[in-house]
């Protein structure tokens, strides 16, 4: 899906609802959100070891991945509920801390004798060792023994940590993860103005902050309102298999597994692929795959996006809707040549991840330029009032229903003939939603708005199609913007569409709560 500026992709997105809307019913079936989970420190005690992870195809597949040895210290954020840390988890641990904070990192290798030795490499920190024996990369840890990794959190940002120990293998089974290093200085702008009046709107809802902090970084142009990690990577199933085979083989370090040729079959957002990735953080059915990938936003809100290519290939994800604004590459905030108060991180069509890359960027949408009144709030269920800023937008009542509504759309209708109780009388005549598909696949709406059951039913129905029952619209109100692999094989499980490295970014109305309790 291509998509050039804000408005086109907006356009793009209401012609990809029209077969897809019902999927996107289909796999809301709850309230799963995301926000960045993952554990507290500063010392950590991790362990390398097996475990199947699952992929929507049915199938289990053999992995390595780092979890904890025992509860660790924390999870974070603090508002989150059921957070788990397993023996074994892939995308490994999130591994939260603050600047300045000395960490330390103990690894106990608990992988098959055959496996060898293993190790994690903290690129980006200067790292000292103790314990374990001579790798060619850093200090590994030998079948059954620890390692310790001692480092400054020196600088805030989003970096990698991965195996430093036969990479082509150990990355491939699944021993990756992510490290956050939140700032220790929070710029006045971040908490003030827009930043506080989208956290007052947010309250006003009766929305929690999910944050790790208002900034990724000590600049104002770092400022978020909402976060999300995403760690993109692939898997080769054969490779999988036959380290299985050999994982029984009592000789040391004999494993002897070609990781070429490579020919991946699973593509995943923090090791789950669509449409698993849309379930909740800690999903008792993933006990191995603790990580959501399921953003979700209000017009107006800055998101802060926490981008990890792990795996080995390239992952040209697109974020439709809108360009990311990229503020640094791992860890390193690209600052203007001849202005150090600015920022100078291209806008992004792609956010195309090197492995081992880490981006964090700046994802932004208001449905200005729509041309249409985005959720009705002018003449349908709710009536309200829009008055422009200086910026064009409805920002004098935090509370207000159409908070950071684009007044210029205000009370235009969209089509020319609409179900239920939205303002008529616009351009556009949509298809009879009865019959643009029926049963489960039954789409009817250009967005899932609170009138959305309305017009799916007509002005005289009363009971909802298949799809719309389970998922009611009352519980979800926002347009919906595939996230997805632009290697367009990337959106498939085991070669079968859709799966692989795809999601939905909900841009929800402010009736819409989004939770992101877990
Ligand atoms: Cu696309």
């Amino acid at each position: 899906m291509r998509a050039t500026n804000m408005k086109n992709t907006n356009s793009m997105t209401r012609l990809f609802l029209a077969p897809m809307v019902a999927v996107v019913l289909l796999l809301l079936t709850g309230t799963a959100f995301a926000a960045t989970p993952g554990i507290t420190g500063p010392s950590f005690n991790l362990t390398a070891q097996p475990a199947f992870i699952t992929q929507p195809d049915g199938s289990l597949v053999y992995s390595w991945g780092y979890g904890c040895t025992s509860a660790p210290s924390g999870f974070a954020p603090a508002s989150i509920a059921g957070g788990t840390c397993s023996n074994m988890q892939v995308p490994g641990p999130t591994l939260i801390v603050q600047q300045g904070q000395p960490v330390s990192v103990t690894l106990t290798n608990n992988l098959p004798v055959s496996a060898g030795n293993t190790s994690i490499l903290f690129p980006g920190f200067i790292v000292t060792t103790s314990g374990g024996v001579a790798g060619l990369l850093t200090q590994e840890a030998a079948p059954g023994n620890p390692v310790t990794y001692t480092f400054t959190a020196t600088t805030p940002g989003t970096r990698s940590y991965y195996s430093g120990t036969q990479g082509d293998l150990q990355v491939e089974m699944g021993l990756y993860g992510a490290i956050i290093v939140v700032p220790s200085g929070i710029p006045a702008a971040c908490t003030s103005g827009v930043h506080s009046s989208n956290e007052a709107a947010q309250a006003s809802h009766g929305e929690g902050n999910f944050r790790l902090a208002a900034a990724a970084y000590n600049h104002a142009g770092a400022c978020y309102d909402r976060e999300y990690l995403f760690q993109f990577s692939e898997m080769d199933p054969r490779i999988h298999r036959e380290a299985e085979e050999q994982s029984t083989r009592t000789c040391t370090g004999c494993l002897n597994v070609a990781t070429e040729p490579y020919v991946p079959a699973y593509f995943m957002v923090n090791g789950r692929s669509m449409p698993d990735d849309m379930d909740g953080n800690y999903a008792p059915q993933y006990p191995h795959q603790p990580y959501n990938g399921n953003p979700h936003m209000h017009p107006g809100e800055l998101v802060l996006l926490r981008i990890v290519g792990q795996g080995r290939w390239q992952h040209p994800f697109h974020e439709h809707g809108n360009h990311v604004r990229v503020l640094a590459r791992d860890g390193n905030l690209i600052l203007s040549a001849t202005d150090p108060n600015s920022l100078a991180g291209p806008l992004l069509f792609t956010t195309t991840t090197t492995p081992g890359q880490a981006i964090d960027g700046i994802f932004y949408w208001t449905g200005k330029g729509m041309n249409w009144d985005e959720y009705g709030h002018g003449a349908g269920v709710t009536t309200a009032t829009c008055t422009p800023d200086e910026n064009g937008y409805n920002t004098g009542s935090p509370s207000a229903i159409n908070y950071f509504e684009w007044c210029q759309d205000h009370n235009k209708p969209m089509q020319a003939a609409p179900f239920g109780s939205v303002g008529g009388g616009g351009p556009v005549t949509l298809p009879d939603p009865n019959i643009l598909a029926n049963g489960a696949w039954y789409g009817g709406s250009p967005y899932l708005g609170p009138d959305a059951t309305i017009r799916a039913v007509g002005s005289t129905g009363t009971t909802p199609p298949s799809g719309t029952v389970a998922n009611s619209p009352t519980d979800e109100a926002g347009f919906a913007f595939m996230w997805h692999s632009h290697n367009e094989r990337e959106i498939t499980t085991n070669n079968v569409f859709p799966g692989g490295m795809l999601m939905m970014m909900m841009v929800d109305s402010r009736e819409f709560v989004i939770d992101e309790t877990n």
